[in-house]
């Protein structure tokens, strides 16, 4: 976006709505912000205005609020202004064209956010917080993402980048006087505190897997022998008929996927086919099926007729199974002859249930809540946790980190060490934006919305 540029683009989605919200960002806004009220000067900024959206032709094209905001006190740092007319697709489509022929051109997707941040109205993680912020389906990704949009990895960064400064202070010292001998406990320092920057390192890289399973859902697989009730539970879970349902072994052929709600976590949950020897070739394609998706599963729910003996499960699932990742669901509790299984893989949580009476299936829930906070590795207690793109940033922080310890360990030049300590500071500059690099920014700003 050029500096005389003035972008529009309707923030809210497309269709009938009661108000629509069409924002404006660039030099233009001023002036526009008087024209389209008919009026010879700019609007009052952060106030909310009543009145007629007048366009170039001096026909009135609907009653609208306005708010203005000024150049340096708006989210994209430039003159701002937000339209909100009656949510009527024409009336929309008439105001962005007025817009159009007095010289506004159509935004680019997520191009308000990219100009938030070049004007440095926020760093590169708040800027992917707001994506995340409005694409969050659960509590916890909620609650990630706005503490992301508030500077929580940025703070996080600037703490690491101050120690590492720190480390690099102290070696300068070897830098600037070589000929000094330092005192022992002056290498160890800033040794050891290497060794702690690069398990924090460490941690952080790890916590992207926390937050791939709020992104995707944590992916969770019933499995269990044929007809002992995993179709009902997926259909019980989510209040559908998702899973087809019937008293002939085999029903289900391949995995069936459906996403709810536990608590405050997205699950993906995957019905999937019978286990056993299979009676034809379909029926073992299913089965091969549910043992490739258990290679990636986080969580399992092993489904039992309480009132048939315990199953057998195969090796390669089992070996996935743990007394933190999985819950045996003992079904049918309803059928006279159920009995206790709780000496069925015993080290394991149990739930008992009635899928056709609904026994049991709300303490079931609770235990599955407990079940994945407890199971499901949580973040350190300042919730910091990093995407994809940070972690793999930091991995490169890491790995210069480990060449300077090394390089300390061998008792290389000090100025080498520095080296690949300025790496590492660059690399850690790279989760919060420090850097110039188009190419990363478009691909990261593509994926965000229109209007955003
Ligand atoms: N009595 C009783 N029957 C149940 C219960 N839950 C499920 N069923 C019945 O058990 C049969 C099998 O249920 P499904 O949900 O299709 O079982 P499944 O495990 O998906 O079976 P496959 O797809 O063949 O592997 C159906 O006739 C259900 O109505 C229960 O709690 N009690
Ligand atoms: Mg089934």
């Amino acid at each position: 976006m050029s500096a005389t540029d003035t972008i529009v683009a309707l923030s809210t989605p497309a269709g009938e709505s009661a108000i629509a919200v069409i924002r404006l960002s660039g030099p233009a806004c001023p002036e526009l912000s008087g024209e389209i009220l008919g009026r010879n000067q700019s609007l009052r900024p952060r106030y909310a205005h009543f009145g007629n959206y007048i366009d170039a032709h001096g026909s009135i094209v609907d009653d609208c609020v306005f708010t203005y905001f000024e150049q340096g006190k708006s989210f994209t740092g430039e003159a701002m202004l937000e339209i909100a007319p009656h949510g009527n697709p024409l009336i929309v489509q008439k105001i962005m064209e007025d817009l159009f022929a007095r010289g506004c051109r159509p935004a680019e997707p997520g191009e308000f956010t990219r100009t938030a941040f070049l004007n440095g109205k926020m760093d590169l993680s708040q800027a992917e917080a707001v994506s995340d912020l409005i694409r969050a389906r659960s509590d916890r990704s909620i609650e990630v993402a706005q503490r992301q949009l508030h500077g929580s990895v940025g703070r996080k960064m600037s703490e690491l980048t101050d120690r590492l400064l720190a480390v690099m202070a102290h070696l300068e010292a070897y830098i600037d006087f070589p000929e000094e001998d330092l005192p022992s406990e002056d290498q160890a320092g800033p040794a050891s505190d290497l060794k702690s920057l690069i398990n924090e390192v460490s941690e952080l890289i790890d916590t992207q897997h926390y937050t791939s399973l709020l992104h995707e859902g944590i992916k969770t697989l019933i499995i269990g022998e044929p007809n002992v009730g995993k179709s009902s539970l997926i259909n019980a879970l989510t209040g559908s008929d998702r899973s087809i349902v019937s008293d002939i072994p085999g029903t289900t052929r391949d995995y069936i996927s459906a996403f709810l709600m536990i608590g405050p976590w997205r699950i993906e949950i995957l019905d999937t086919a019978g286990l056993h020897e299979a009676g034809d070739a379909i029926e073992q394609i299913g089965i091969n099926h549910t043992i490739e998706q258990a290679e990636t599963a986080d969580f399992f729910l092993l489904v039992l007729d309480a009132a048939l003996p315990s199953p057998a499960l195969p090796e390669s699932l089992l070996s996935r199974m743990t007394a933190e990742n999985t819950i045996v669901i003992e079904n049918k509790i309803d059928l006279p002859n159920a009995a206790t299984h709780e000496g069925f893989m015993s080290d394991f949580k149990h739930v008992r249930v009635s899928l056709q009476t609904n026994d049991g299936v709300q303490a079931f829930r609770k235990v599955w809540t407990e079940s994945i906070e407890s199971g499901i590795q949580q973040p350190n207690s300042d919730g910091v946790v990093v995407n994809a793109r940070h972690a793999s940033a930091l991995g490169e922080a890491k790995a210069a980190l480990e060449l300077a310890a090394q390089k300390m360990r061998d008792d290389d030049l000090s100025e080498l060490i520095a080296s690949d300590l300025r790496d590492a500071v660059e690399s850690i500059g790279k989760v919060v934006g420090k850097v110039d690099n188009e190419r990363m920014l478009d691909s990261l700003f593509k994926q965000f919305c229109i209007g955003k």
